[in-house]
């Protein structure tokens, strides 16, 4: 007897609700993207039904001749599109692509040197909710107090007096250009590992839009959702040298079977970097948030850092004595989608904070530019001085579904 569900009436409404949500929002979250409907599709492919355990040619089931040739593919679309020695494209999250670097270059116990969470860093990043804080000791580092951005000589100084055998670089709420090969002089002379997470900047990375850690660091690791614009997962970039360590730590360390399905859509997604239409929309997202951040600014804010050089803002809610929490619950009412953020130094913990992140990644994916970013910025700006006003906020939001409908996410979308 076939066993053949369908997609429910109740799961099928849930799924429009989203849809719905999606489109007649604006998501500012930083981390998030939209899939293309075609690559949508892809993701829910027959390669779901395969098991694939092992690498291209080297499988421990039969049946993997066509999933050898979507996962060789997808290995060469990303060594091409970063200019890399060796990738995996296997790991199922960005927390697992950090676990299997660490687990494939260091011994329990090795010092990390990595950005604090509540500076910008992440998770994985030596937390101590995190395993990488329990299995490693931590040496965690800060923005400079007054700039608000990474001092290379205090890294140094950091570096030489805490000899880590490894430094992680990359960051989730860090607004600046990250300088990778002043990274690596530093690493370069306290002898440790540079493991680049460039997860947030994957796509302006690949497009040319922001400096590459590729041709410096032993281990590159990216999720593919991010400004990337792909699937839910991770790939992992090394030198050739490390390649059969991390692709070990990977497959049989940390995960089974990979998900064949998932990875077919990272190919698709892979193969589309090295367009112009590719590049164009990683630059777009840049002028995007430096429109609104300079929006913002003249409207008197006070953002990290100062403004933005990549996708994302952090602004500093306490001139206006309002917590994170607060203010990203009104915008969310005012259909304005993004995340309450610690900022640097922040007295607040990471469930109120002082700080507001958001970018511009799927505003500029819907086709939205500059004169749409000096609007968003007016109506975050009336929600947050009015956070309270619930008039104020109903007027927002229907100004929000107005701008939503002029450029929408989906119009050929079939569930
Ligand atoms: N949670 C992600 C972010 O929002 O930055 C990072 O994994």
């Amino acid at each position: 007897m076939r066993f053949n569900p369908q997609v429910d009436p109740v799961l099928k409404d849930l799924l429009h609700e989203e849809i719905e949500r999606q489109q007649t929002t604006l998501s500012m979250i930083p981390s998030e993207n939209c899939l293309s409907s075609a690559v949508i599709k892809l993701l829910g492919n027959v390669f779901n039904n395969k098991y694939a355990e092992g690498y291209p040619g080297n499988r421990y089931y039969q049946g993997c001749g066509v999933a050898d040739k979507v996962e060789s593919l997808a290995i060469e679309r990303a060594k091409a599109a970063f200019g890399a020695e060796h990738a995996n494209v296997q790991p199922h999250s960005g927390s697992g692509a950090n676990m299997a670097a660490y687990f494939a270059l260091l011994n329990d116990g090795d010092t990390i040197m990595a950005m604090d969470l509540k500076q910008g860093g992440h998770l994985t990043h030596g937390s101590k909710v995190n395993f990488s804080g329990k299995v490693y000791n931590v040496v965690h580092y800060s923005v400079d107090p007054k700039t608000e951005q990474i001092d290379y000589d205090q890294m140094l100084q950091l570096a030489r007096e805490t000899k880590p055998r490894m430094i992680v670089t990359g960051a989730t709420a860090y607004p600046r250009t990250i300088h990778f090969d002043k990274w690596q002089a530093i690493a370069d002379e306290v002898g440790a590992y540079h493991l680049a997470d460039i997860s947030h900047i994957a796509g302006l990375v690949a497009a040319g839009v922001h400096p590459s850690p590729v041709p410096y660091a032993d281990v590159v690791t990216f999720t593919t959702h991010k400004t990337l614009a792909g699937p839910r997962g991770a790939v992992i970039l090394c030198k050739a040298k490390y390649a059969d360590a991390i692709d070990k730590a990977v497959f049989p360390g940390l995960q089974g079977g990979p998900l064949m399905h998932v990875i077919a859509a990272k190919a698709a997604v892979l193969g589309e970097v090295t367009t112009p239409a590719f590049r164009g929309y990683q630059q777009a997202i840049v002028e995007n948030a430096r429109a609104l951040a300079d929006e913002l600014l003249r409207r008197g804010y006070r953002l990290i850092s100062g403004g933005t050089d990549n996708h994302l803002i952090l602004l500093d809610l306490r001139p206006l004595d309002l917590t994170g929490k607060v203010v990203a619950a009104a915008l969310e009412e005012a259909g304005i989608v993004l995340n309450m953020n610690t900022i640097p130094f922040d007295p607040k913990g990471p469930k109120t904070t002082s700080g507001i992140r958001f970018g511009t990644p799927i505003l500029t994916n819907r086709g939205m530019g500059p004169a749409e970013m000096v609007q968003i910025a007016d109506m975050m700006d009336r929600v947050i001085k009015n956070y309270d006003n619930a008039a104020i906020k109903a007027q927002v939001r229907q100004e929000v579904k107005e701008l939503c409908a002029r450029y929408p996410i989906y119009t050929d979308l079939q569930i």
